[in-house]
């Protein structure tokens, strides 16, 4: 059933807010898994989010496969590459890097991700990524060669997450990139919010609870961490359901 998208948008009606644990399968291999996902399972995470910059082949789906196993929690892959498209997951973050300037990564990987997607049965979210300047260079950059959007450019990135929503996606997501050393200002993500009607997903060098409620109060409906819990898994039980 194709219905995580409808889920996310009913549990922000309700004043719900989301939060995605970000899994990377260069780092997290399927087995030893059974103890960090009964610390997802029991703390906030509503949603798993699986990708990384670059990943092996395989890795992706071997470890999709194990998550499933593991958690009832809506699987989503938010895609370094088309090698990691696999079928076991519930759904994809269709994503299309609207803050740079290379067709790549706006539009040229998508078109060659269609024979994979065409008879999938993923669910298919299409979400306007935007990489914002977060004080040293990530991954995302190196492998999309392209530029971050200044911090202080505010109005430029209201603009460009506001062309997203025109042109249809359903989802906006700043993105500081993992293990960002600032994470997106609240100034920032108020800002893109108060004009956005679609979802909005935050993400990147978030490593406290303090951060994590930052965000939210700044209107962020979904927060993403990754690094935090891999370097210290003990902050899962802050964020306990
Ligand atoms: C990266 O936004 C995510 O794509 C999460 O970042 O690893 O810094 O939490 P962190």
């Amino acid at each position: 059933m194709k219905s995580i998208y409808k889920n996310i948008l009913q549990s922000i009606k309700k004043g719900e807010k989301l939060l995605a644990v970000l899994i990377d399968p260069d780092k997290t291999k399927p087995e030893g898994l059974d103890d960090f996902m009964r610390k997802v399972n029991s703390s906030a995470a509503t949603h798993i989010f699986v990708g990384g910059s670059t990943v092996e082949a395989f890795a992706t789906e071997n470890l999709v496969i194990a998550l499933k196993k593991h958690t009832n929690l809506p699987i989503i892959l938010f895609p370094g590459d088309i090698s990691q498209i696999t079928n076991h997951a519930n759904a994809i973050l269709f994503l299309s890097l609207l803050s740079g300037r290379n067709p790549e990564y706006l539009i040229g990987k998508q078109v060659a991700s269609v024979s994979k997607l065409r008879n999938s049965s993923l669910e298919v979210i299409p979400t306007g990524y935007l990489l914002i300047e977060n004080g040293k260079e990530t991954a995302v950059q190196r492998v999309t060669q392209t530029e971050t959007m200044p911090i202080n450019k505010v109005q430029a990135i209201v603009d460009t997450a506001k062309a997203g929503e025109l042109l249809g996606m359903q989802l906006i997501y700043l993105e500081a990139g993992s293990g960002a050393e600032k994470a997106i200002p609240s100034s920032v993500i108020s800002a893109v919010k108060e004009d956005l009607k679609i979802p909005l997903i935050v993400g990147g060098g978030i490593r406290s609870k303090q951060q994590l409620d930052k965000a939210y109060q700044a209107g962020a409906d979904l927060v993403v961490i990754g690094t935090a819990f891999e370097e210290d898994e003990s902050f899962f039980t802050e964020l306990k359901k």
